[in-house]
C-alpha cells in the first residue's frame, strides 16, 4: 500500500500545492479484463476493493458513466445502523457496520466514521411493537447492541426534541448506541485510491450501453468509449438496474424512485446523535460543518431524475419543525435527489442471474450508505467464488420461492 503520511500535508503547502498525486489513476480502458464492475458508487468499488483485498483479484475495470461517487454514495444522508430484524439482514449490516469502525485505517483514508448514536422514534403503538421486537432480534443476533428507550431518557439524550408534540408525540425510541454517521464523498475516495493503488481501472464519464453473451455467458460490455471484454460483469448501479438487467435480457423486481434531502445553514451543535422518525418520513442529524441535515421520504411514483418533489419537502419539514421548534428558525442552504432502488420486501438483491458469470448487486432502496463495506465483502465473494456465504439469501430466488426478507419496520424512510 502508498503510504500517504501527515507530514505530506506539510510538504505539499510548503511547495504551494503543486506537487499533489491524483488519489486514483485516470485510464484509458484496457481491451479486456477478468472482471468488470458497472457502477462506481460506493457498492461498485466497496466490491472491487474486496475482490482485490480478499481474493487477489485485481485484473478489474470499475465503468463509470458519470464522476464516481455521482450517483446515491455522494447524495446520501450517511446514517449508520446495523438495526434490522432478520438474520439474514443483520448479519450483512453489522459485517458492515463494524467494517467501518476501522475503514479509515484500513483505507489509509479518513472517513470521518462517527459512532454517535442512532435514535428510531417510535410515534404511533405499531412503532413501539415494531422497535422492541427489532431490539428482542438484535439481542439474540448478538450484534452490536440495541436497546429501547422510554419517552423520559429520549428527551434527555435529545434536549431540542418536542417530545409532546399534538400530531406527533414520542413514545419512546430504538437507540443503537454505536450507530452513526462517516463522510460519504471520502468513503468512496479512499475506496477508489485503494482499488487504483491495487492497479485496478477507475473509468469515469464511460456509460455502458450494451451487454454481450454467448451461449448464455457474458463476453463483454458495450461503451461510449467502444467494446470492453470481461470473463465476469458486476452490475451494481442502484437505481438504473432494471436498465442494465435489460441489456443482458432478464427483468428485476425493482422500481426506481426518487429520495430528498436538504441541508440548512451551519449552526452551533445543538444535537450530537442522529434522530430518524420514521412515521413522518423525516430524520435529522448536524454535520461537522454545523448545518443540520434533513431527509424526507421517497416519491410515491417512478421516476429517474434526481430531485424530489417539492410537497415532500414541505410535508416533512412542517412536521419535523412540530418536533424540532429550533429548525423553523433556520434557513435552507440547498436540496438534493437520488435514484433509489426499491424491492417489494425493502432487503437487496446480491445475486447470480440468469446469465453465466452476471451478478447483480441492487435493491438497496433508501438505505444501503449503511451496508457499502459489507455489502462489498459480500458481492465480492459470490463474484470471486460463485456463492457467498452473507449473500446466499438475497438472492432472486427468492422472489420466484416466496421467500421475502421483510425489513419493512427497519428500513425506516422506505417502509
Ligand atoms: P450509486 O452510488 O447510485 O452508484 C451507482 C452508479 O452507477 C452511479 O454512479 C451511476 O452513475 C452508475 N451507472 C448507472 N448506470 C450506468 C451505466 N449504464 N454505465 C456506467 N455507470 C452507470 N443509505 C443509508 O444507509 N443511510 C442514509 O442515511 C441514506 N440516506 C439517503 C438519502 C438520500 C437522499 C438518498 C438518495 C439515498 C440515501 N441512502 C442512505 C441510500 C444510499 O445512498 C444508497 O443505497 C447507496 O448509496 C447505493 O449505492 P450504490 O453504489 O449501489 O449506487
Ligand atoms: O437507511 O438509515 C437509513 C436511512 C436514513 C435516511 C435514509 N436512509
Amino acid at each position: 500500500m502508498k503510504r500517504y503520511s501527515v507530514f505530506a500535508i506539510a510538504r505539499e503547502a510548503l511547495r504551494w500545492h503543486q506537487g499533489w498525486e491524483r488519489a486514483w489513476r485516470s485510464t484509458e480502458p484496457k481491451a479486456s479484463y477478468d472482471v468488470v464492475i458497472v457502477g462506481a458508487g460506493g457498492h461498485g468499488l466497496a466490491t472491487a476493493y474486496y475482490l482485490g483485498k480478499n481474493f487477489g483479484i485485481t485484473n478489474v475495470a470499475v465503468i463509470e458513466k458519470g464522476w464516481l461517487g455521482g450517483g446515491n454514495s455522494g447524495r446520501n444522508t450517511t446514517i449508520i445502523r446495523s438495526n434490522y430484524l432478520e438474520n439474514s439482514s443483520s448479519a450483512i449490516f453489522e459485517k458492515a457496520r463494524s467494517l467501518y469502525e476501522t475503514l479509515s485505517q484500513d483505507l489509509n483514508y479518513n472517513i470521518m466514521f462517527s459512532p454517535r448514536g442512532l435514535l428510531m422514534l417510535a410515534q404511533t403503538e405499531h412503532e413501539v411493537r415494531g422497535y422492541k421486537r427489532t431490539v428482542h432480534a438484535n439481542q439474540l443476533q448478538g450484534i452490536e447492541p440495541t436497546e429501547w428507550l422510554d419517552k423520559a431518557r429520549v428527551k434527555e439524550i435529545v434536549p431540542i426534541l418536542n417530545v409532546d408534540g399534538p400530531r406527533y408525540p414520542v413514545l419512546g425510541a430504538q437507540y443503537q448506541a454505536r450507530g452513526g454517521t462517516a463522510r460519504h464523498d471520502a468513503v468512496n475516495w479512499g475506496l477508489a485510491r485503494r482499488c487504483s493503488d491495487m492497479g485496478m481501472d477507475i473509468i469515469q464519464q464511460t456509460e455502458v450501453t450494451g451487454i454481450r453473451t454467448e451461449g448464455g455467458r457474458v463476453t463483454g460490455v458495450d461503451t461510449t468509449r467502444g467494446y470492453i471484454g470481461t470473463k465476469k460483469l458486476g452490475i451494481v448501479v442502484a437505481g438504473h438496474s432494471g436498465v442494465l438487467a435489460g441489456m443482458a435480457g432478464f427483468r428485476l423486481p425493482i422500481e426506481s424512485m426518487a429520495l430528498q434531502a436538504w441541508v440548512s445553514e451551519p449552526i452551533k451543535p445543538c444535537i450530537d446523535v442522529v434522530v430518524m422518525a420514521n412515521e413522518v418520513h423525516g430524520y435529522i442529524s448536524q454535520s461537522d460543518k454545523g448545518e443540520l441535515v434533513l431527509g424526507g421520504g421517497t416519491d410515491s411514483f417512478n421516476h429517474y431524475s434526481q430531485r424530489g418533489s417539492f410537497h415532500h419537502i414541505e410535508q416533512t419539514t412542517r412536521a419535523l419543525i412540530e418536533m424540532f421548534p429550533i429548525i423553523s428558525r433556520l434557513k435552507m442552504l440547498r436540496q438534493w435527489g437520488g435514484i433509489v432502488d426499491m424491492t417489494g420486501d425493502r432487503s437487496p438483491i446480491l445475486s447470480k442471474t440468469p446469465v453465466e458469470n452476471i451478478f447483480i448487486n441492487c435493491g438497496w432502496g433508501t438505505g444501503g450508505f449503511k451496508a457499502i463495506p459489507g455489502s462489498g465483502w459480500a458481492m465480492a465473494e459470490l463474484m470471486a467464488k460463485g456463492e457467498g456465504t452473507l449473500a446466499s439469501e438475497f438472492g432472486l430466488d427468492r422472489f420466484r420461492e416466496g421467500r421475502f426478507i421483510d425489513e419493512s419496520v427497519a428500513a425506516g424512510v422506505a417502509h
